[in-house]
């Protein structure tokens, strides 16, 4: 079937352009100048609208067995939740833990989304485990399975830690077969000793997660991990959910060395804080707890990140989608924050808080669509099938009202939580209309997709790799 959006404003990286935009099937086919389109029986109207790219978060982790509990958003329910914040594709993780075989670790991811995703998916690798094996499988990955990232930690000793030896013959085989090396960056060891060391002083609250990770260890790591980059003949590196001014440092300064180094933020560190929301009352805090954590309100870090977005020092926003609810899940580390399960859920509302940032001319509307949408397709192997309305590309195509409103609630988000991190939070902005590849999913609040409608997407090498 063939349509018509007419009317409305397209927005990629360079900015806004008035033009129609005819799909047919799945693909967009053609873009027109405003009126000149041939006769088309079927339209869609975005007078007033934005029609931007489906939006991109590279960096979920739906059903993730993760701190003795699963996150709560299964495939169904959080690719359903993203569509309805106008995001058409995630890039979710995969895990190889010590000892396990990675391909079994894909397999398994494979099983939980087959059938389940309403929006196109593809996956990352954790590497929870470098070894002889697990770099052998890193080239089968790349050159048959469609996977050319793969997640590192320097956190979590005794989870997903590498160590530095191990880091470093990672980067080397990524260096080999082209592969992206994503790093989460904190000294996980040296963390350890500060938590124990602040749980023997009775620091059990939620505020003191923030305060045993300090931004000078999240510094130390995204060096290290810069300098092992080079090392490994200046392989890729993505440095994820980057949190901190004082890191945000050390890439700026790779970057203007050269290096081939990039970053992504995250809303929550856009936003939220180490004292309003970590710091809440009580037990309250638990749900803000994340790691890379929130920073301190009294430091620059949201003015440092916000001009890392505008001079690309940070390319990409994604979520770090990690959802868990209050009850029975955050609720485990009452008494010992170590015990709360990391993460935010937040898949549904990263649109909508970026173009906050455009009304509050942090951002230019086509710099939103870039960290959104454009930038991740190009990160990670899927442009231009993804991240762009040009004739070719899928039709994932998302028709925004700039100006609606978005009021953020649990009692209104799609998202499998017990409560919402951006509670009663009102912002500019609003997600109209959703089409996923040609298909409407989302239009006017309601939900017409379904379960299974997602494809697996096999990615290419980063358009960024030199
Ligand atoms: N950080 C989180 O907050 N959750 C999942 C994993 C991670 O690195
Ligand atoms: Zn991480
Ligand atoms: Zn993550």
């Amino acid at each position: 079937m063939s349509y018509l959006i007419k009317n409305g404003t397209v927005v990629g990286p360079t900015g806004p352009n008035p033009a129609d935009v005819l799909v047919d099937g799945e693909r967009i086919v053609a873009l027109f100048a405003p009126g000149s389109a041939p006769d088309v029986a079927e339209t869609i109207d975005a007078t007033g609208k934005y029609v931007i790219p489906g939006g991109i978060d590279a960096h979920t982790h739906m059903q993730m067995p993760f701190g003795g509990t699963e996150a709560s958003d299964t495939f169904d329910t959080g690719t359903r939740a993203a569509a309805f914040g106008g995001t058409t594709t995630i890039i979710d993780f995969a895990i190889q833990r010590t000892g396990e075989v990675v391909q079994d670790g894909l397999a398994a991811w494979h099983e939980k989304t087959a059938g389940n995703c309403h929006i196109d998916y593809g996956f990352h690798m954790i590497i929870g485990g470098v070894d002889d094996e697990s770099l052998k499988a890193m080239d089968q990955l790349v050159a048959t399975e469609g996977i050319s990232s793969f997640k590192l930690f320097m956190a979590y000793p005794g989870v997903f830690y590498s160590d530095d030896g191990q880091i470093l013959r990672a980067m080397q085989k990524a260096r080999d077969n082209g592969a992206m090396i994503m790093m989460h960056a904190e000294n996980g060891p040296a963390i350890d000793v500060l938590v124990k060391q602040a749980l023997e002083r009775g620091e059990t609250d939620p505020y003191f997660h923030g305060t045993t990770r300090p931004q000078e260890l999240e510094a130390e790591a995204t060096s290290r991990a810069i300098w092992l980059a080079e090392v490994a003949s200046d392989t890729p590196l993505y440095i994820v959910h980057l949190s901190a001014s004082k890191a945000l440092e050390q890439v700026a300064a790779a970057r203007s060395r050269g290096r081939n180094v990039f970053a992504e933020t995250c809303p929550q560190y856009l936003y939220l804080t180490l004292e309003d929301q970590l710091g809440a009352p009580g037990f309250e805090g638990a749900k803000w707890v994340c790691s890379t954590p929130l920073r301190s309100k009294h430091e620059s870090h949201q003015a440092d990140l916000w001009r890392g977005l505008r001079t690309n020092d940070l390319a990409v926003v994604s979520t770090d989608h990690c959802p868990f609810c209050m009850k029975d899940q955050k609720e485990m580390g009452i008494g010992d924050f170590s015990k709360i399960p990391n993460g935010i859920g937040n898949v549904e509302h990263r649109v909508d808080l970026l173009y906050q940032g455009v009304v509050d001319g942090k951002l230019s509307l086509g710099r939103w669509v870039e960290t959104i949408a454009t930038t991740p397709a190009r990160m990670f192997g899927m442009y231009p099938r993804k991240g762009v309305i040009a004739p070719g590309s899928d039709a994932d195509i998302v028709l925004y009202d700039p100006d609606g409103r978005t009021r953020i609630s649990v009692d209104t988000h799609h998202m499998n939580m017990d409560y919402s991190a951006w509670e009663g939070w009102e912002i500019a902005g609003r997600v109209d209309t959703v089409i996923s590849r040609g298909t409407v999913i989302v239009q006017d609040g309601e939900y017409k997709g379904r379960a299974g409608h997602g494809r697996y997407v096999p990615r290419g090498l980063s358009d960024y790799l030199i």
